[in-house]
């Protein structure tokens, strides 16, 4: 049996930072129907949102509506975690709108589907004796759904011994990143965002498929929209025209309907315009933009530490910091605040 995973949709989420998010909200919702239209297209019997599916109390009548509308048109059997980013209204509503969708509880609740057992419970009220109440099906495949951070109980505490006995996946949400972990034998997955909505997350959305009659597991990417990685390396440039060159050849094969993270390193010749041409080059063209300077500047340091000047007392105390980002950090910012003063 094939039974998809996803989780942290965060639908109705006001995203700022990005160029419209009206038209975000709408992709997220998209992303869901991408989903389950992708079960439907691949035959998985079910699709569990291991929690998050709404952005707290942003998420609109509308939107739920519209989650009840995907639901409807779907072939799977939908299980849903609420999470810790709930709220409860829309999920009463849409609980109301689809008495199909099989929803966890502070209790463990264990649903049977042929000869696998979808189980779960909502983390956060009285988890150790809950834990202790934990008793997966032995005779069937066991999928536990829980929402949590698997190194952190202040999120929900999440038992990977328990787990490591007799269950045979665990749907995780809350880390918003797609990542494998093992508790004993037993895999577990975070299936990251659908979509990624801020540059903290993975650089594309997707969703975990699992097989339960093979026991494999495969993340499956497929978002709208993707964050973009640059980076440019001022080192070898020399002029204004150079830099603004080297902005154009790095973004050349980023489509604007991405999200564009990018990064200047290296050392930067001094009374280069770097954040004039980062903003006249790259200002409005992406969906969404996150510049970092993570240059420092060239400098002899040697010769300006031998300076008698408040500069070179200066530069020569900040070569000792040992920790080279500090180091560059203290150089860029004191100097410039210096402004070569002579020492009196
Ligand atoms: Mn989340």
């Amino acid at each position: 049996m094939k039974i998809i995973h996803t989780a942290d949709v965060h639908l109705g989420s006001p995203m700022t930072g990005v160029a419209n998010p009206a038209i975000r909200r709408v992709e997220l919702v998209q992303s869901l129907q991408n989903i389950a239209a992708y079960a439907d297209n691949n035959g998985a019997a079910a699709i569990i949102v291991a929690g998050d599916l709404f952005d707290d109390r942003f998420a609109t009548s509308q939107t739920v509506h519209s989650v009840a509308d995907i639901v409807a048109h779907s072939r799977a059997q939908w299980f849903v975690l609420k999470g810790n980013h709930g709220g409860s209204e829309p999920y009463a509503l849409l609980g109301q709108l689809c008495p199909q969708i099989k929803f966890f509880g502070d209790d463990w609740r264990y649903y049977p589907l042929g000869n696998v057992v979808v189980c779960g419970r909502e983390l956060g009220a009285d988890d150790e004796a809950q834990w202790k109440n934990f008793h997966p099906d032995p005779t069937a495949y066991n999928i536990a759904v829980l929402h949590g951070d698997v190194d952190d109980p202040a999120y929900g505490f999440i038992d990977k011994a328990a787990l490591s006995v007799g269950v045979n996946y665990v749907a995780l949400g809350h880390r918003h990143t797609f990542a494998q972990h093992k508790f004993g034998k037993v895999r577990a997955c975070y299936s990251g965002v659908p979509e990624p909505r801020g540059f903290d997350e993975g650089d594309s959305g997707g969703f975990v498929e699992i097989d339960t009659d093979a026991d494999t597991v495969r993340y499956v990417p497929q978002s709208i929209r993707r964050i973009v990685h640059k980076r440019v390396d001022v080192t070898p440039i020399v002029s204004g025209v150079g830099l603004r060159d080297a902005l154009a050849d790095a973004i050349a094969d980023v489509s604007t309907a991405n999200y564009l993270d990018l990064a200047f390193v290296g050392e930067l010749q001094e009374g280069l315009p770097l954040e004039l041409t980062a903003k006249q080059v790259l200002e409005h063209k992406f969906f969404a933009l996150r510049v970092k300077d993570e240059t420092h500047p060239r400098l002899d340091l040697a010769a300006i530490g031998n300076e008698v000047s408040l500069r070179g007392e200066f530069v020569s105390a900040a070569m000792d910091i040992e920790d080279e980002e500090l180091r560059n950090d203290v150089l860029k910012m004191g100097l410039a605040a210096l402004g070569g003063e002579e020492l009196l």
